[in-house]
């Protein structure tokens, strides 16, 4: 019950009980959408890895099956890690996933569709070949580094290409396979890419984004209007990064663009919690679809105690910013099925210190979006040169701290007289030449509970305030605050455990802490409705 179970989400993708880690080769086939995830069967803790099976029309309402991948060959005895689905010519799916020996050495291995005509493919076979690709004396792999295949792409050589990701002491590597016929696979001489310091890479993600428009393209796409985005999971920070960059076939190797940083403070997907992702083109649709998984924070006793751990983040559609140096990413378009009651509030100036009560909807299952325009930039703060990390800034410049352009935007999963909140807000800094959006998520007052991780996330969004109005859009779940800055170009996720603000008695507010009036031009709040998901 809801009672008992207050943290569990309405529409976020989860399964019943038990562990939930690394969505799994996400794909369509045959019009149903397959979402795989790392499960663990037997407990609330990370262990005892299988491929959990759900399939979708939609994305949003999923019908579970049994475990797809599961431990039987001597090559994945002690876990069935991650891996992604590549679609052969033919539309056969076929999955790399990375097996743990019977030595615990990662090796990489293959499962297909049993039945092609089951569009649900409940059954998988593993090739009798496994491994496919192991370290070995020669190649000098070390064998705890050497995990989660990517989804291949094919080269007009006629040559298959994949990426698993690795390291060599701190170096984050991208090391190659090629084949012919997806089953013999040979390592190249080089990595598709590497980068010094950031330890190893985990769930690498590669794949081709048009340079102009927001439609995917398929993942061995290539040619003059198509850039390549390479993601990385840093097991050392539990950060993804992603750069934009050009990848040539014919070396085999990728290169970030310029101006691209090619680390753990670089671009992110998501600047709070969301790991381990995995992109699929969507055929049917022409996108191209991200999956993350969003861990809990709060403590492994607590997780025990409930049940479960971990949570899909909504798929977001994703697509390159027209300015070519950073990805925009939107919630896909199907979660706005479950919208019901829409609640509208008439342009308005939020003046120093209001705080606007949004009523009328299911404040703990919601989704609220709202732009703002800045009347005037002078009374601005100046943005210290040495402000760099946004994190830290909002961490220091949380919601109750005034300024004079914000804190403002909302405060959500809110008991009625604050005791509890999760704010999320812009504050306006004056930079050099230009002006500074800085979009923060403040957990710090998010639960009376004090066993939980609280910490505050923050990104700098680039938009330009003065001549563009700031939207604002959040995913308000239970347990979890998905928020969206500047129309999809800064994500920030957020896992809280309101002990008052449940169900029922959560509130939703727009405020202003900041000393100028901020024009709220408008806002829209739904109820979304439960989908169905186990
Ligand atoms: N999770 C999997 C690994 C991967 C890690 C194991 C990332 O394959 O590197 O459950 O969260």
């Amino acid at each position: 019950t809801s009672e008992s179970q207050p943290y569990r989400t309405g529409y976020h993708f989860q399964p019943p009980k038990n562990w939930m880690n690394d969505p799994n080769g996400p794909m369509i086939y045959k019009g149903i959408y397959h979402l795989f995830y790392q499960y663990n069967p037997k407990g609330a803790v990370w262990g005892n890895i299988v491929w959990a099976h759900s399939t979708s029309t939609d994305l949003i309402n999923w019908t579970p099956h049994d475990a797809a991948i599961y431990p039987s060959q001597k090559s994945d005895i002690n876990g069935c890690w991650s891996g992604s689905a590549t679609i052969l010519p033919g539309g056969k799916p076929a999955m790399l996933y990375t097996g743990i020996d019977p030595n615990n050495t990662q090796v990489q291995n293959l499962a297909v569709p049993k039945n092609l005509s089951d569009p649900h493919l409940i059954e998988w076979v593993k090739s009798p070949t496994n491994p496919l690709m192991a370290p070995t004396a020669m190649n000098q792999i070390n064998v705890s580094s050497f995990r989660d295949p990517t989804t291949a792409w094919l080269g007009p050589d006629k040559k298959w290409r994949v990426i698993i990701g690795s390291k060599i002491n701190h170096k984050g590597l991208a090391i190659l396979y090629t084949s012919k016929n997806f089953v013999k696979w040979t390592q190249a001489k080089h990595p598709l890419h590497s980068a010094e310091g950031t330890g190893m890479w985990e769930c690498p993600d590669f794949f081709p984004v048009a340079t102009r428009g927001v439609y995917g393209v398929e993942t061995s796409k290539l040619g003059s209007s198509i850039k390549h985005v390479l993601k990385v999971s840093l097991d050392d920070t539990k950060h993804e990064y992603y750069t934009i960059g050009t990848y040539n076939i014919f070396t085999d190797k990728y290169v970030p663009d310029k101006g691209q940083v090619d680390s753990d403070s670089g671009l992110r997907y998501d600047y709070g919690k969301f790991y381990a992702s995995k992109t699929f083109f969507d055929i049917l649709t022409q996108r191209r679809i991200l999956w993350g998984w969003i861990n809990e924070s709060s403590s492994v006793e607590h997780d025990i105690k409930k049940g479960w751990s971990g949570v899909q983040a909504i798929p977001r559609n994703i697509w390159l910013d027209k300015s070519g140096k950073q990805l925009i990413q939107w919630p896909i378009v199907e979660i706005e099925k479950l919208r019901v009651n829409q609640v509208k509030l008439p342009s308005k100036f939020l003046k120093a210190g209001s705080v606007v009560e949004v009523k009328g909807v299911t404040a703990s299952q919601a989704d609220i979006e709202a732009s703002f325009k800045i009347p005037g930039f002078e009374k601005a703060e100046v943005l210290d040169p040495s402000w760099t990390n946004p994190q830290l800034l909002c961490s220091q410049k949380g919601a109750s701290v005034k300024g004079a352009l914000g804190p403002f935007g909302f405060l959500v999963l809110s008991s009625k007289s604050l005791e509890e909140y999760t704010a999320v807000f812009f504050r306006i800094f004056k930079g050099h030449g230009k002006y500074v959006v800085l979009m923060c998520s403040d957990q710090s007052r998010s639960s009376l509970d004090a066993d939980n991780d609280k910490t505050t996330y923050g990104a700098f969004v680039d938009v330009d305030p003065v001549h563009e109005s700031l939207s604002l859009r959040s995913l308000i779940d239970h347990s979890i605050v998905e928020s969206f800055g500047g129309g999809g170009k800064a994500c920030i996720t957020a896992r809280v455990y309101p002990t008052l603000a449940i169900d029922h008695e959560a509130h939703l507010y727009a405020f202003n802490y900041g000393t100028e009036k901020i024009n709220l031009t408008n806002l829209s709040a739904w109820s979304l409705k439960k989908a169905q998901i186990s």
